[in-house]
């Protein structure tokens, strides 16, 4: 008894050291993260993983990582609050101890982690047999490795990762978080069984190049047909602010940048309905807005059709 237990404890220390060697040394593997783009864009899946001689489509299996997408109403969101998302492993019942992953998120998300000890909280696909370490790599990835003494890792949540949004989180922005194949000189991300059978390598190869789907935060765009036309800073009157903040986003995107307006702004802003927000939709705005100053009555619409019209 007493050589099993320091034969499972001796791997446990192994699996620690590895999972903390690896995210000290694979940074120079990780000076980019894929799933920061910050352009509000999904990042689907990429495999870094070299299958060498292995023949992916000879696995028969079905096992698959994936990261949930959630969809969050902005309305049921506090600024700053947080959101969880989980990774989900299936299919792998029995064939897996030892696993290694890069999570890289969008660096505009703070990881929240639930203790002292990890920055994620594990799920339970993994039982009180596995020893879990994680770490932070370059500000914006997770490096997770988990060890078992034995195959015992099961279908469900794999872990939580809680984040934090950022307080200028609107309509429209999202923020990916997906897996990150890393290999360095010292070590790669694994997903492999206690006796490295040749079915677990395979089960590897596949899942590193075709069993991830990635995940991703949306801030989803419920308030977008919410806006009232020419009412561009929302506070439900259209006057010569209005006009002013038209001109402001005219003028951003001269110099080559965004409007600066939310999706809801900027179709307030495009008064006359064609592609561009500039002069001529402040001016209609100015003009709305001496007509109603005057006891014009009718909505911005319907003033631009009888202009049109007469
Ligand atoms: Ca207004
Ligand atoms: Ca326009």
């Amino acid at each position: 008894m007493k050589g099993i237990f320091f034969r499972a404890a001796s791997l446990i220390t192994a699996a620690v050291m590895t999972g903390a060697f690896a995210a000290a040394l694979s940074a120079d593997a990780l000076d980019f993260n894929y799933c920061d783009a910050q352009d509000d864009k999904e990042a689907p899946y990429q495999s870094f993983y070299d299958p060498g001689d292995l023949d992916v489509s000879a696995y028969s299996g079905d096992a698959k990582i994936w990261i949930d997408q959630i969809e969050a109403d902005p309305q049921s969101l506090e600024p700053g609050g947080t959101v969880e998302v989980d990774v989900h492993v299936s299919g792998v019942l029995g064939s897996v101890a030892s696993i290694n992953l890069h999570i890289d998120y969008d660096s505009r998300l703070t990881l929240t982690p639930p203790n002292d000890f990890r920055l994620v909280e594990i799920g339970g696909a993994m039982d009180a047999s596995f020893s879990v370490v994680t770490a932070l790599v370059n500000g914006s990835c997770v490096n997770i490795g988990a060890f078992s003494a034995g195959n015992r890792l099961q279908d469900g949540v794999l872990c939580k990762l809680k984040f934090a949004l950022p307080e200028d989180a609107k309509a429209g922005s999202l923020y990916p978080v997906g897996i990150e194949y890393v290999s360095t000189d010292y070590g790669s991300d694994v997903f492999m069984d206690l006796g490295k059978t040749d079915e677990a390598k395979l089960q590897e190869a596949y899942l590193f190049t075709k069993g991830i789907t990635n995940g991703y935060i949306k801030i989803s765009g419920g308030a977008e047909e919410d806006f009232l036309l020419g009412d561009v800073n929302g506070d439900t009157m259209i006057n010569s602010s209005d006009a002013s903040d038209i001109l402001v986003a005219y003028s951003n995107t001269q110099t080559g940048g965004t409007t600066g307006l939310s999706t809801a702004a900027e179709k307030a802003a495009n008064v006359n309905g064609d592609q561009y927000i500039d002069a001529s939709d402040a001016s209609d705005v100015l003009a709305y807005y001496a007509f109603t100053s005057t006891g014009g009555t009718g909505s911005l619409e319907e003033f631009l059709a009888d202009k049109q019209g007469g």
